[in-house]
Parts: structure tokens; sequence; C-alpha cells
């Protein structure tokens, strides 16, 4: 039997839970300790009678034999940790546990936007040598939570794994939580190099960056951002400022990709991709529009705003961009008001 070294998981959202039931279903002797970030979890827990169920192809499936703590409570080092929290939930999550992380742990973030890792430097790990090794990886797995331990995988389809180019390393060392990961046969997982992982982000940040907040301002299912004359008007001008960061990050990152990659990242693909995209998620809510309908902080500030940012750090102006970010933000603060 090969023994596989204990994982942690943070955040037990939809993406969390699809993890963790995966992979105590392909290794049912394997530690899983699910680290509970909010008190309210822990109640939520007991009433779910501290299984995680997962409905697949219409079948249900509980499984149990979880160890559980709260992030506060826990001790030991953490050596493999699993962080699906909501980007903007991830520094204050993380904060407590960072005398558990160190050089010899490896963290895989799997968020929707980028821009984390950068914050989780800056505020948490700040010296580069003391830093885990970070991962990342682009879940393309329909899921979508239906009770608090509860949910439904909707879409079985895969995920991209890739090592994130930090301390100037680019080749990270085995980690034996990416190994348990690419073991696992539900979550399909394929690991790409750093630079590979690189594109696939900027490819995921594109459809998010177009369809999340288009879908969310104008409140319409993903589909009618193509359909409607309105709304679709603004996919072309929007790839346009987004194509011009992207390309300005490739260049001052040093990157050389291939022709296939180069032409991806031009005006006319970034806007081939979406489309392509747009049709087979027509029927959906994106991620932003569900989280301003209930209220919730969106997404923003890790999308479009990293964008903005970027740009502007590299002399691209982004007026599409920075506008879209201000009226998410002011729906949302609208929302509040209103719901005062
Ligand atoms: O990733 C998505 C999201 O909603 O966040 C898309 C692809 C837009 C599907 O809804």
């Amino acid at each position: 039997m090969i023994f596989r070294s204990p994982i942690h998981v943070l955040g037990v959202g939809s993406l969390g839970k699809l993890f963790a039931h995966s992979l105590r279903k392909c290794y049912p002797a394997l530690p899983i300790t699910l680290l509970f970030h909010r008190p309210s979890l822990l109640e939520e827990w007991k009433q779910a009678g501290q299984a995680i169920e997962v409905v697949r192809d219409g079948k249900s499936e509980k499984l149990d034999g979880f160890e559980y703590e709260g992030i506060n409570d826990g001790k030991g080092e953490i050596r493999n940790l699993i962080c699906a929290t909501k980007t903007y939930g991830t520094v204050p999550a993380m904060e407590p546990l960072k005398h558990r992380l160190g050089p010899s742990s490896s963290i895989l973030f799997l968020q929707n936007g980028i821009g984390t890792i950068d914050e989780v430097n800056s505020q948490i790990f700040k010296q580069a040598s003391l830093r885990p090794h970070y991962f990342a990886g682009i879940v393309n797995h329909g899921v979508y939570q239906t009770a608090p331990f509860t949910c439904v995988h909707a879409s079985v389809v895969d995920v991209t794994i890739g090592p994130i180019l930090d301390k100037g390393i680019n080749n990270q060392p085995a980690s034996p939580l990416i190994e348990s990961i690419l073991g696992c046969s539900i979550l399909a997982g394929s690991l790409v190099t750093s630079e590979g992982l690189f594109y696939i982000q900027m490819k995921k940040l594109v459809i998010n960056a177009i369809i999340n907040p288009l879908s969310a301002i104008f409140d319409v299912q993903n589909g009618q951002v193509f359909d409607s004359p309105t709304i679709s008007a603004l996919i072309k001008p929007l790839a346009a400022e987004i194509s011009a960061v992207i390309q300005a990050i490739i260049q001052y990152k040093g990157l050389t990709p291939t022709a296939d990659v180069a032409t991806l990242f031009t005006v006319e693909g970034l806007e081939a991709v979406v489309r392509q995209i747009g049709v087979k998620v027509a029927k959906n809510s994106s991620s932003m529009r569900q989280d301003m309908r209930n209220g919730r902080r969106t997404e923003i500030d890790y999308i479009n705003a990293y964008i903005v940012t970027q740009g502007r750090s590299l002399g691209i102006d982004c007026p599409l961009n920075s506008k879209l970010v201000g009226l998410v933000r002011d729906k949302r603060l609208l929302a509040e008001s209103e719901a005062v």
C-alpha cells in the first residue's frame, strides 16, 4: 500500500467538498481534515451527520471519516493544503494557519480569478525562503451546492494543475499533494508547467472578465451576453483591452508562447474563445451574477480589477474594464443599501 501524506482542506464550498469527497472515495485510508473558517460550519457539519454528500448522475453518495477543526484550533504542521476559499477570503482564512505552513508544505489554490497569491505573499508569507510551494488548479468540473455539506457534480470534466512560478524556481519538487490529486480518477487531473498554467489562467481570466460582469450588470443568463446586440457589442472592445494587457504581461515575463498560444491572445482569438465557451455555458447563471443576486461580495477585484491594475503598471489604459469594475461595485452597494 502506498503511504499518502495527510491533506487539509480549507474552504468547504462546492469545490472544497468535491475535492474532499473524491479524495476520500479514491483513498479510503487517507487522513483528510476539513478546516472550518466560520463557527457556524461546525453546527452545519454536525447537522449533516459529519459526512459529505455528492450527487452524480442522479446517484447520491455520502462519505464520512473526515477529521475537522476550526482554523484557530488545530496544531501541528500542515504539509498539504487545498485552498478552496473565495479569492477575497483567502488571506483572512490563511492567517491563523501560517505558523503551521512552511517550506515543506504545498498549497493548491483552486479559485476563480487571479491575484490571491500576490496577497498571500505580501500579507502572510513575506519572506520568500519560508514560503510553501504553490500550485494552482483550473477546475473544469461543474459543481454546485444544494445544502451545507451536499453538492451536485453536474458536469464531470477535469482539472489542470501547475506550479506557480515563485522564488524564481520553475521546477517545484514533486509534491505528495499533487500526486494524490493526479492519482484520483474522479478529479481527472493533469499537470502542466508553470508557463502552461499561466496561459490557461489567462484564458480563464478572459472568459470570466467578459461573461461574469456583463451577465451580472445586465442581470442575464450567460447566453444573453451573446444574444443581446447591446451587450454583445461590448465583447470586442473588452477583448481588445484584455488582449493588450496579456500580451504586455507575456513580454514583461519574457515568455515565448508558441504560435497557437500567441494567436489565442489576439483580440480575434480571445473573442473566439469567449464565444465558444459562451455556447457551452449559455444556460448557466455566472458566479458573479449569483453572488450579486444573493447579496454576496463578488470576485470583481480578482478579475477585471486585476486586469486594470496590471494594465496600469504596464502603461496600458483599460477604461472599459474600469467602468465594469465601478458598475459591479456600485450595483452591489445599491443592493446592500436597499436591503437595509
Ligand atoms: O466560470 C464561470 C463563472 O460563472 O464563474 C463561467 C464560465 C462564466 C460559467 O458560468
